[in-house]
């Protein structure tokens, strides 16, 4: 063997070295109990990732949600006790760490959305044991997880299928509310607009069926115009009546028509008496103009609906 195939071996033992330096990358540490410090700690930081230039493809994630042991994948920190596992379970979207418990101590533990997805809010359930535990803090994706002694095992747990379901179930249950609420409105709106119309309609049909008018005190003389007969126009129910009251000391007629074209047929009183009355029923929809034969100044309306 020449002194170059020396030389190349061991600069192939030397590269190979390095090489196998550089894979197995993450850094592990477990300290012993300090005078200090007396629970043990045991530190793991996964070895950084190669850089991905931006306008390089989308690659697959080196470590994805489906991949059950996540020992070598997550960061963390754990104070009196030592990690036996990390295991992701993807189909219940959470992470149980399997942990030795001597002392009571603290996990703290990052965990990425890749790995599980939080709640909309960004927070995640924890279980300690089996029990959900409300005492531990979050900060961004770092999770800070006390435990007591003899603890084996912390769940962190992400969005669940049930939780969604109930979710979209309340917000379902909150859509149909409003619906029926819009619809109760409508109705309601709907139920009022028609009692204003029947009211309406009602007040219309609520014309007198009879009524009333006399003859004004003194009107054989001009001077009483418009109201020498009161009411000078009035409103009465199709086929109701009308009476005609000479309360006057004077003979008037109540007669159809106008005193310029004169009588027009519909009804004619002929000479009423003081102390008489004169009736007549209108048995059209319209309106009527008439006067006294005896005193034209005297004219008066009668609508009838
Ligand atoms: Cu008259």
């Amino acid at each position: 063997m020449t002194s170059a195939d020396k030389f190349g071996i061991a600069f192939a033992i030397g590269i190979t070295a390095v090489m196998i330096g550089l894979i197995s990358g993450g850094t592990f540490e477990t300290s012993q109990p300090s005078p200090i410090q007396s629970a043990p700690t045991q530190t793991y930081s996964p070895p950084p990732q190669a850089a991905v230039e931006e306008s390089a493809p989308a690659q697959a994630p080196i470590m994805t949600p489906s991949d059950d042991d996540l020992t070598d994948v997550l960061s963390y920190n754990i104070r009196g006790a030592v990690v036996d596992s990390i295991v992701g379970d993807s189909d219940n979207n959470s992470v149980n760490v399997l942990i030795d418990a001597r002392l009571d101590g603290n996990l703290t533990i990052t965990i990425s959305s890749s790995v599980v997805e939080p709640f909309a809010d960004g927070t995640y359930f924890v279980l300690v044991d089996g029990e959900e535990i409300h005492d531990f803090t979050q900060t961004g994706s770092i999770l800070s997880i006390p435990f007591l002694a003899g603890a084996t095992e912390v769940t962190i747990l992400g969005i669940t299928d049930d939780y969604v379901a109930a979710q979209a179930a309340d917000k379902a249950a909150a859509d149909k509310a409003a619906a029926e609420h819009e619809a109760m409105m409508a109705e309601k709106a709907a139920a009022e607009k028609a009692a204003a119309e029947k009211a309406a309609a009602e007040k219309a049909a609520a014309l007198p069926m009879s009524i009333s008018i006399e003859n004004a005190i003194g009107s054989s003389t001009p001077g009483c115009e418009p109201d020498c007969f009161i009411p000078n126009a009035a409103t009465v129910a199709v086929g109701g009546t009308v009476s005609f009251v000479n309360s006057d000391t004077a003979p008037h007629t109540s007669t159809s028509g106008t005193p310029a074209d004169g009588p027009d047929g519909v009804w004619d009183s002929s000479l009423v008496m003081p102390g008489s009355s004169y009736d007549t029923t209108i048995s059209s929809a319209g309106t009527y103009d008439y006067f006294c034969m005896v005193h034209p100044w005297m004219t008066g309306t009668i609508t009838a609906k």
